[in-house]
């Protein structure tokens, strides 16, 4: 079958026969016995609910009219997670331990498929399971039903699914600037508590409404639980107001949009007084790095950050540069724009080679350069020679580089050569009919291609946590180049991104689900 008919407005006649399966249906034959499903009518409607009921039973699944304590699945549609949650608590029932809240969907792909599917994050309306065994909630309207608890999601952001949808965007957006202001400050503790906070936050399928919705939820300190309280009461939080009007917060903010310009730079021209960018352009005393000439140089095209299609078109340039040299090379675009993202503040890629001998390795990214140089397109180039080494164990640091060799560059992208823009892009100076984009190159053994290619993926609050979980819960190292089992002491190969994520134990999840 192809789709499910709604059937919201069936005719009279076709309705009756529907109702009345619910009541009294034939016997139709359970296939499935270990599940036992529950349609839920809130706004899904009666009629639906009793076709949807019947469908499943005629395909074999048991599918129960009453809530009980044998229900394993519980099938919702246009419902959130704490909706379902929030209505099951005022049922006065016993639950199962193992109760799946499952989306609409899930069904209808069982009913296409004719057998129940694998429940993945998609369908999950929560992404924890309710469980008996912990609290969950005052559980009102029942004496007698253990309190409804959430099993914990986890603390690590490698075990959670992040797309871009990010539901609690009023929360997040308020904890990223608490934790940008603490970065600023050089408060590393607290910067990463906030960050935390508001990764899992990115991850939840539903919107928390009420403080009740944070019960079980990792990773939220007292300071973050406050933000989001003063949040849903009064629609903001005074602190973030108050650092978005700090002066040293601005300046920071300000001088670290520059490319080149990190926190050490920022703190000295904040403390010198300066407080605009104009400012310590017009300062000839100010002795700037080549990069921060540069960004100085480029500092409007640059902030105003890169769209798909220009990262796409940087694509088409970089293939034309690398093939030149190696036909064999493989060229991906990670970062961002391959978790799904539609706008970056640079384009970054990994170019490996599988027949390329060490020394045509090496000399690829000079002879890219050399030929963009060639060809006026080259704004600005950093070339960092690798300092890899095959026997090297992985970094103990979360946060370490990698020893890839490694460009950062600001190319010159023809604006004519992006889908979908003219000449005639606003925003642009007249006359100019290109952009300056950041562009990072990175360039990797092929046997460590699946390590880097996890790595430059990002996001960096994912990778961090891959790396937490690997020492912490594995007793394994990760970085850009390895993964090392210390128990067994061996390094554990990999040719692609889920075979490491299987040497780690850990669910496959894709790139736009890496949004952490
Ligand atoms: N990365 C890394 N080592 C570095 C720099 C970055 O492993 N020295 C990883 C972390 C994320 C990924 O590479 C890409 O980095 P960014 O471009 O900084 O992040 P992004 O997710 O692509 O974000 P943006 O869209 O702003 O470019
Ligand atoms: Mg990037």
């Amino acid at each position: 079958m192809d789709a499910l008919p709604v059937v919201h407005s069936s005719p009279r006649k076709k309705r009756s026969r529907l109702m009345g399966a619910s009541v009294a249906y034939p016997p139709y034959d359970i296939k499935f016995h270990n599940l036992v499903l529950f349609i839920l009518e809130k706004k899904m409607g009666s009629s639906r609910r009793a076709f949807l009921m019947e469908l499943a039973r005629r395909k074999g699944f048991r599918v129960e009219d009453e809530l009980s304590d044998s229900i394993t699945h519980i099938v919702a549609e246009n419902n959130t997670g704490s909706e379902v949650l929030e209505w099951l608590q005022v049922q006065d029932i016993k639950i199962s331990s193992q109760l799946e809240l499952l989306d609409v969907s899930w069904l209808v792909e069982c009913m296409r498929a004719g057998n129940p599917v694998v429940i993945t994050g998609k369908h999950q309306l929560v992404s924890y399971t309710v469980k008996s065994d912990a609290s969950f909630g005052s559980n009102p309207g029942s004496q007698n039903t253990p309190p409804l608890a959430i099993k914990k999601i986890s603390q690590y952001a490698c075990q959670r699914r992040t797309s871009l949808n990010n539901c609690n965007h009023i929360f997040t957006d308020a904890l990223d600037i608490l934790a940008e202001n603490h970065e600023f400050r050089e408060n590393e503790v607290s910067c990463v508590a906030f960050m935390r906070a508001a990764s899992v936050l990115k991850s939840l399928p539903f919107t928390i409404i009420s403080m009740k919705d944070t019960k079980g939820i990792p990773c939220l300190g007292d300071k973050a639980k406050c933000v989001i309280e003063e949040i849903i009461e009064d629609g903001e939080s005074s602190e973030v107001k108050a650092i978005l009007n700090d002066e040293r917060y601005q300046s920071f903010k300000l001088f670290t949009s520059v490319f080149g310009v990190g926190l050490k730079t920022s703190e000295k021209w904040f403390r010198m007084g300066f407080r605009t960018l104009n400012k310590i352009m017009s300062d000839k005393t100010l002795k700037l790095t080549r990069m921060q000439k540069a960004g100085f140089l480029y500092y409007e095209d640059l902030v105003s950050c890169v769209a798909k299609a220009e990262a796409d078109a940087v694509s088409v340039l970089v293939q034309e540069a690398v093939w030149a040299f190696l036909p064999d090379a493989m060229v991906t675009m990670t970062g961002g724009f391959r978790r799904g993202k539609k706008l970056g503040h640079d384009v970054d890629f990994l170019i490996t080679s599988p027949g390329a001998t060490e020394e045509e390795e090496q000399q690829l990214l000079p002879k890219v350069i050399n030929f963009w140089e060639r060809k006026g397109l080259l704004l600005y180039h950093d070339l960092v020679e690798s300092t890899f080494e095959k026997l090297k164990l992985p970094s103990r640091k979360v946060d370490a580089l990698d020893h890839f060799q490694k460009c950062f560059l600001i190319l010159k992208l023809h604006l004519q050569h992006v889908n979908g823009v003219g000449n005639s892009k606003t925003g642009q100076q007249e006359g100019k009919n290109w952009k300056a984009i950041r562009v990072d190159l990175v360039m990797c053994p092929y046997e460590r291609r699946a390590f880097a290619l996890l790595g430059w993926t990002g996001s960096r609050q994912f990778e961090r946590d891959l790396r937490r979980f690997a020492t912490h819960e594995r007793k394994m190292m990760l970085d850009n180049h390895a993964l090392y089992d210390k128990t067994k002491r061996i390094f554990l190969k990999a040719e692609s991104e889920e075979e490491i994520f299987a040497h780690l134990g850990l669910d496959y999840i894709d790139p736009w689900e890496r949004n952490a």
